[in-house]
């Protein structure tokens, strides 16, 4: 296959490509930080040990980064916290989105798919998001715009998908977290007869794995979760193509005021994936636990090895990195 034309010409990228594999460090560090606490049943553990190691890891790239999607919304946080700046300073201006650890319950209890996860985006590129739930529905490349959304009624989306990809609803796999708030989504989606691979937590994990139907087999993502993962979802899903509708759920005065003070004006505003992270944008995942998209870190006698992929929205390159560090 030819090489694609702008891959040709010089690069015209704003967020550094080098940057690729500084950002793979970061997210090694922190999931093998994690992984010392995989079934332990200590979540708090586990998620200080990621964090710290990010922080520190950060702290050695020269970048001027700020963090926008971080720890600590409503409580303080020591570090990685909203509106922290992060790196050894001198380098590009970026914005930075992290979960050290998305899913510590998964990594508490041993269960699949805990990862940690970072994005870079230029400045702005990032929409500061309140720790609230986001209501979200996201599908993979190679469907016409606008074929599922947000506001229509789900079994339609259903059915739109299935016309869209050739396949009977019967055929598709709908990813939803296993809440009690998706009583009646769950029971409309059986309607359907599609299947549903009900998650204990991880969202992020989720939407990549809708955008990634081949390797995953989930067709579709629908549900509430946290908004700051919707964030990070959405910058994995710039890379990979494919469509996300999200909208903040601010059903209190309360949660209003807190989206207000992040400049968010119009409570009922559906965002797509590039208005949540826009420009020029990385991700990368390190699995802690072994999940279906990714190894968790395996431990040998002297060694560590770890499991990463990486994406850039404006090259749209996907890399798998297996990594072996000494111990
Ligand atoms: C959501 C989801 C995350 O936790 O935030 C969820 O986005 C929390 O949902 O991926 P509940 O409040 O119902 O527990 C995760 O699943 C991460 O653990």
């Amino acid at each position: 296959m030819d090489v694609p034309a702008k891959l040709l010409n010089s690069n015209p990228a704003i967020v550094d490509r080098r940057m690729v594999l500084e950002i793979v460090r970061v997210t090694e560090r922190a999931a093998i930080a994690a992984a010392n606490w995989c079934g332990k049943g200590d979540e708090k553990s586990a998620d200080r040990a990621a964090v710290e190691s990010m922080r520190s890891e950060l702290g050695k790239i020269a970048i001027s980064a700020r963090i926008v999607i971080g720890e600590g919304e409503r409580d303080k946080a020591p570090m990685l916290f909203i509106g922290e700046e992060v790196g050894a300073g001198d380098g590009p201006e970026i914005d930075i989105a992290v979960d050290p650890l998305e899913g510590t319950t998964l990594c508490a209890k041993n269960q699949p798919d805990a990862l940690a996860v970072l994005a870079v985006a230029e400045r702005g590129g990032l929409l500061a998001a309140p720790d609230v739930y986001m209501h979200k529905i996201a599908v993979g490349p190679g469907y016409p715009d606008g074929v599922v959304h947000i506001d229509r009624p789900i079994a339609d989306n259903v059915a739109a998908l299935a016309r869209a990809k050739g396949v009977a609803a019967q055929e598709l796999t709908v990813c939803v977290l296993d809440r009690p708030r998706h009583a009646s989504l769950i029971d409309e989606l059986r309607g359907t007869g599609a299947a549903i691979k009900l998650i204990p937590d991880g969202d992020v994990a989720a939407i990549v794995h809708a955008a990634m139907t081949s390797d995953t087999g989930v067709d579709l993502y629908v549900g509430a979760g946290g908004a700051p993962e919707g964030v990070l979802a959405a910058a994995a899903l710039r890379c990979l193509g494919g469509q996300m509708h999200a909208r903040l759920i601010l059903d209190t005065p309360e949660k209003r005021d807190r989206a207000a003070r992040f400049g968010i004006e119009d409570p009922e505003r559906i965002y797509a994936a590039d208005e949540l992270a826009s420009g020029d944008v990385m991700f990368a995942a390190t699995g802690i636990t072994d999940g279906s998209l990714l190894r968790g870190v395996a431990f040998q006698e002297t060694t560590l090895t770890s499991h990463t992929v990486v994406m850039r929205s404006w090259s749209k390159t996907v890399r798998w990195i297996t990594a072996r560090h000494e111990r």
